[in-house]
């Protein structure tokens, strides 16, 4: 459908991503063509981006979650959010990290592809060829179910019409840079009548970019059956619609922002280091279990996260947990001592404290102190030979 408004001419584009998945079209030209459809429109959908059952699995998979929240928890009005999908549901990573988008963001966050915009690092500035690429990650992973009357004078949205963009502290609109790019994956069909997404196209080419010209322009719905997604910039204005059926309209957004911004959902408290090591390695690095660049994030002796806190022993309070070799002439006795029979004096130590610790029910002191026997017993004892 197109439409005409203050942003020009503009329609919601539809790819169908069946031309990837079923014939030859290549994925990166695919992608590019969504890009150039959220670079001109604001918005894009591409509809057949997973087969509906995958939905439907999601689905089950929160349903305990989302029926445990209540309406209008944290103020949002007609609707219920429940978010750490990572951890929460396996079945959502085939989402999260679904081929086109990575590629979308890849384009957009990384090399910065979409119009105004460009990478700028140490005084230079492109479009993010090889190695000159913004670090980008998971943002936030959230399912959003509008049920019945939601968005309604009685259950009310607080949130309405918005940029995501609006969430930062800096004010990036003369920066010239996509900090976000936002993701709508309908979970069940959205409907003009169940409340599917509000978009006023082309608001992300607002001047400045954060003004406030689009919110009264006139919206399109983002109509698509289960199994699309509608993606957008952090600039477009949104919101989600009421919902006048009598079914629950139920959404899963996924946002995705620069690595060296902080994450809207704590991706890494919401999917804490105990969970996340038996992730795949894809995820893991998503979610922001990595260095994205230089020195940001590292864990405790300078260890990049996969290094440290992803290692099943790892214990920030015992020493010596980062498990690297000490070398005598530079570095301090070691976790581990040299002498055999010190280093079985200091293991049967550690395992009478972690026995006192267990007589006297402190679980959490005897976990510190099993993992400091297992580091014990791993560490490089490097001091002796040398
Ligand atoms: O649920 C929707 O359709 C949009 C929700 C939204 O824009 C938001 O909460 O930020």
């Amino acid at each position: 459908m197109k439409i005409s408004n203050i942003f020009g001419d503009h329609e919601l584009s539809r790819l169908d991503y069946a031309l990837v998945r079923d014939s030859d079209v290549d994925l990166e030209a695919f992608s590019r063509q969504v890009e150039s459809a959220v670079d001109q429109h604001g918005f894009a959908i591409i509809e057949n981006a997973v087969p509906g059952v995958a939905c439907d699995h999601v689905v089950s998979e929160m349903r305990a979650y989302i029926d445990a929240t209540p309406h209008g928890l944290h103020g949002l009005g007609g609707t219920r959010r429940c978010g750490a999908l990572v951890a929460r549901s396996t079945t959502s990573h085939q989402m999260i990290a679904h081929p086109a988008i990575l590629e979308l963001a890849k384009r957009i966050l990384g090399e910065q592809r979409l119009s105004g915009d460009a990478v700028r690092i140490n005084g230079r500035e492109g479009r993010g060829e090889k190695g000159f690429r913004y670090p980008w990650q998971l943002h936030l992973t959230q399912i959003i179910d509008v049920g019945p009357g939601g968005g309604s004078n009685d259950m009310p949205h607080q949130l309405k019409l918005h940029r995501a963009n609006g969430m930062w502290m800096h004010d990036f609109q003369h920066v010239g840079i996509d900090p976000q790019i936002e993701v709508m994956w309908a979970l069940t069909d959205f409907t003009e009548e169940n409340g599917a997404t509000h978009a006023v196209l082309g608001s992300h080419r607002d001047e400045p970019r954060g003004g406030v010209r689009g919110y009264g322009e006139p919206t399109v719905q983002a109509v698509m059956p289960k199994g699309s997604v509608m993606i957008w910039t952090g600039w477009s204005i949104h919101g989600a619609g009421a919902n006048r059926s009598d079914a629950r309209r139920v959404g899963m957004n996924i946002n995705y922002a620069l690595g060296f911004l902080a994450q809207e959902e704590n991706q890494l408290l919401a999917c804490p280091p105990h969970i996340a090591r038996d992730l795949p390695e894809q995820m893991q690095r998503l979610m922001g279990y990595r260095q994205p660049a230089a020195a940001l994030n590292y864990v405790a002796e300078c260890q990049p996260p996969e290094d440290s806190v992803l290692r099943e022993d790892f214990d920030v309070l015992v020493p010596g947990a980062h498990g690297h070799v000490m070398d005598v002439k530079f570095d301090g006795p070691g976790f581990a001592p040299a002498d055999d029979a010190a280093f079985e004096a200091k293991l049967s130590d550690l395992e009478r404290q972690k026995a006192a610790a267990i007589a006297a029910d402190h679980l959490e002191q005897a976990l510190h102190l099993k993992r400091a026997i297992s580091i014990l017993q791993r560490s490089p004892r490097k001091t002796k030979q040398t």
